[in-house]
């Protein structure tokens, strides 16, 4: 009996012991989450990807302190879509935000959800693109739809509709900064999405960059003059050429007097009523650096157009392009370079994961585009830069092809919460500790908004390292192949060249079993079509 006791009160003692130690050793607090993302912001323009074009100081720290990946992509290269994918980790065609029009099912569970039901903080600033209530979220201040570049309306969880004084990209820092310093519960880890509108299009930068960039120059992408010979329809009927389907007002910023003198086309029906939509919400203040810049602009142009050639405008509607494009991105890697600063000056940055991506990649004259949406690279890829001290090595590039579809899962087991099996990404986590070899061999993407603004065509595909398979169908029922390796800039279509027949099998194959592996089917893609069809009756498509 005795001997028992002993026993006893021994193991007591050790469990009171290794309580102790337990109480004693701090737990390993979650991580915080800062997700950055910007709304069609090409990685042409990072210079941590090229320093061809543009200088982001702030942006490249992210890669620095972590791993840039340089084929990350998407699964449907357009707003609306890849966000829906990005909150609920599932392809379009289950998700039901198939395009910029359909209506975001709120049943869908996104991964905010998740989060804040599993003790962490959440807040949205910026551009979310539908819905005026996101689900999970203590916090948001959203724009509505697009939103404005100056003086914004925003949507807020607590105040309503508010009008906010400033430019967009400033106002959406300032919120972000001002929700970390004041309104973060100390006690919880945090996921805080801060999300910029720019560098969408119409390209307004911030006062203060209208004058730095509007003098310089920009080198030319190889494929500007891109005639689309060698490639089918779908390239050739897509209206996203800087020559022939950019605004002059809105986009290259001419005067609507100036238009009409000239005698130039309006090159579509809203141009000059957006034009003036845009300047009219400006203060008297930022209207006269607006005209005092671009008035001058304005002036060189109404001289040189009379004797400007075909090839002379396509290089002036270059330049005008990148000057205003790259403008907003100074803007936006300024704001970056503040919130990172706020999190190293308040002891934040150990323990945060910090994302910078954008909802998309875009075109910066490559083909003579602007614009997004199809599977080609620079629009199926986009950037991203992910730092978490201690998990992720700094310095770090990645080269698989990682999705936006991964993002939910990854956040989800970061946090340590279980993702639901119908998550369709895959957690990068062990690529951040540098696991995870053989991620994904291939991609598979759909897009669907068409026909509709920039006119390009419905289309599925896969991508492997190597390969690049396509079937745009709809109005059309035409195959593509591209080889990745001899021909990077996607000029030749060798759908038909007897030399790639046993590739052209053996994608196929993977094709449809992609297909099968993530549910899509030719049943939906006709549901969508039939939809769609409602849509556009009920006059809710734009073109
Ligand atoms: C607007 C733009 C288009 C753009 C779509 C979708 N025209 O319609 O150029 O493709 O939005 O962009 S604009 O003259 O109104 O700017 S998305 O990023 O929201 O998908
Ligand atoms: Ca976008």
């Amino acid at each position: 009996m005795k001997k028992i006791l002993l026993l006893s009160s021994l193991l007591l003692g050790a469990a009171a012991l290794f309580v102790s130690f337990q109480k004693a050793k701090p737990k390993k607090r979650r991580p915080n989450i800062v997700f950055i993302m910007s709304d069609d912001h090409a990685y042409q323009a990072i210079s941590a990807y090229s320093n061809r074009l543009t200088q982001t100081p702030n942006i490249d720290r992210i890669a620095r302190e972590g791993m840039i990946f340089n084929n990350a992509c998407v699964t449907n290269s357009i707003c609306a879509p890849s966000r829906a994918v990005i909150l609920t980790g599932k392809h379009s065609h289950l998700n039901g935000k198939i395009d910029n029009y359909f209506p975001f099912d709120t049943t869908n569970v996104t991964f905010p959800q998740l989060l804040q039901a599993n003790g962490y903080q959440t807040a949205m600033f910026g551009k979310l693109h539908f819905g005026n209530n996101p689900k999970g979220f203590d916090e948001f201040k959203i724009l509505p739809d697009q939103g404005h570049y100056y003086n914004p309306d925003f949507i807020t969880k607590k105040q309503g509709r508010i009008k906010l004084t400033g430019y967009v990209t400033d106002l959406i820092t300032d919120l972000t900064l001002d929700w970390l310093k004041n309104d973060r519960d100390q006690e919880k880890p945090f996921f805080l999405a801060y999300l910029h509108k720019a560098p969408h299009r119409e390209w307004l930068p911030a006062e203060r960059h209208f004058r730095t960039f509007i003098h310089k120059t920009f080198p030319e992408p190889a494929t500007l003059f891109d005639n689309y010979e060698g490639r089918g329809r779908a390239s050739k009927e897509a209206e996203m050429n800087l020559l022939t389907h950019m605004n002059w007002a809105g986009d290259s910023k001419i005067f609507p007097e100036n238009i009409k003198a000239l005698g130039i086309a309006e090159s579509h029906p809203y141009d000059i009523r957006n034009y003036n939509g845009t300047v009219n919400r400006m203060n008297p203040e930022q209207r006269k650096v607006w005209d005092e810049v671009y008035g001058k602009m304005n002036e060189a142009f109404v001289k040189t157009y009379p004797t400007m050639t075909a090839t002379d405008k396509m290089k002036w509607r270059y330049q005008r392009y990148m000057q205003d494009y790259l403008g907003c991105i100074a803007a936006v890697d300024e704001g970056v370079g503040k919130v990172l600063d706020f999190l190293k000056q308040n002891n934040l940055e150990e323990n945060t994961i910090v994302v910078y991506t954008s909802d998309q990649g875009f075109y910066l004259g490559e083909h003579g585009w602007f614009d997004k949406r199809f599977i080609f690279d620079e629009s199926f890829k986009t950037p991203l830069l992910v730092k978490w001290p201690g998990v992720i090595k700094a310095g770090s590039k990645n080269a698989q092809m990682v999705q936006n579809l991964d993002f939910a899962q990854t956040f989800l087991e970061a946090a340590g919460v279980k993702a639901p099996a119908d998550m369709q990404g895959e957690s990068l986590v062990p690529i951040f500790k540098g696991k995870g070899k053989n991620f994904r061999d291939a991609a598979y993407y759909h897009y669907y908004e068409y026909p509709s603004v920039h006119m390009v065509k419905r289309h599925y595909g896969i991508v492997t390292e190597k390969y690049k398979l396509v079937h745009f169908y709809h109005d059309i029922d035409e195959w593509e192949l591209y080889d990745r390796t001899n021909d990077q800039n996607e000029m030749k279509n060798v759908y038909h060249d007897p030399q790639y027949a046993q590739v052209r099998t053996m994608l196929h194959q993977k094709l449809a079993a992609l297909r099968i592996k993530y549910k899509d089917s030719e049943a939906l893609d006709k549901m969508y079509i039939e939809k769609y069809k409602e849509l556009e009756k009920r006059g809710a498509i734009s073109r």
